[in-house]
């Protein structure tokens, strides 16, 4: 038995009941100073792994259904070309567990598929995810720059209708140190959005926490958190589909991209 004491609290952990590789995920997130798994820090961090949210066959199908995909290096739209994410988007599960930490009911707005394999294997700079998916260009107040991505209108909202949002990323494959999992700085979603000289000042001041996770887990973040990935040193596939949630309208005509009906 391990006993662990975290700024005021106290988790004990039955050491003889982990598997080898779960006790390493243990220790690697202790040594870092931080207990990712436990649902009460995602305020605060703006991040969370949640063990085991997939089961086997759950994770085959999925990967059956985007197994057919470009996916080189992402693929966006992908609740409106494979029911099954959509399905697992809106399933009772995964709106239970984001309705267990977020005040309003959320609904899946934008969805991606990455891949890292060794044909495509791309790393992605420091950064906070800015943009919305909206379904067609509304000019107003506080909404700017405008972008186009894969021919989906593109802009960044005002940084109030971002921190209403939250990211799910759901692993189906083992992600550790070797294939380009996501790195990130807890708690640089409370301050706003970040110029360049803040987010370098993070980075310097701030611990970065490498996202290790197995397959089947879910990764929740809120979309302001300081994020970077690296190239995989040893590439394979590392599969995620990427869900971000919104718990609002927008307004003045502005329509989010990908709500289902
Ligand atoms: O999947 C990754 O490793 C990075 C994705 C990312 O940075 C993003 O979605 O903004």
């Amino acid at each position: 038995m391990l006993l662990l004491h975290y700024q005021g609290f106290c988790a004990i952990v039955f050491y003889s009941r982990l598997e080898r590789s779960e006790e390493t995920r243990l220790y690697r997130i202790w040594t870092l100073g931080k207990i990712i798994p436990m649902g009460f820090y995602f305020d605060r961090d703006g991040i969370e792994i949640v063990p085991t949210v997939l089961s086997k066959k759950e994770i085959s199908d999925l990967r059956a259904a985007l197994s057919s995909l470009e996916v080189s290096p992402g693929c966006r739209n992908l609740m409106r070309q494979v029911p099954a994410v959509a399905n697992l988007a809106t399933s009772s599960k995964i709106l239970g567990l984001l309705n267990a930490r977020l005040a309003q009911e959320p609904f899946p707005v934008r969805s991606i598929f990455f891949d890292k394999t060794p044909e495509a294997n791309w790393l992605v700079p420091w950064h906070q995810d800015l943009s919305i998916a909206v379904s067609e260009r509304v000019d107003l107040p506080g909404y700017g720059p405008w972008s186009i991505k894969d021919g989906v209108p593109h802009v960044q909202p005002p940084v109030d209708v971002l921190e209403a949002m939250v990211t799910l990323r759901i692993h189906l494959d083992d992600c550790d140190e070797s294939n380009g999992p996501l790195r990130v700085i807890p708690g640089s979603h409370r301050v706003g959005r970040l110029d360049a000289a803040s987010i370098f000042k993070a980075r310097s001041n701030q611990t970065e926490i490498t996202c290790c996770a197995r397959t089947g887990d879910a990764l929740l973040m809120r979309p302001l958190l300081l994020h970077a990935s690296s190239e995989a040193s040893v590439p394979a596939h590392r599969r995620v589909i990427h869900l971000e949630y919104a718990t609002r309208p927008l307004p003045n005509g502005l329509e989010w991209a990908e709500v289902l009906s």
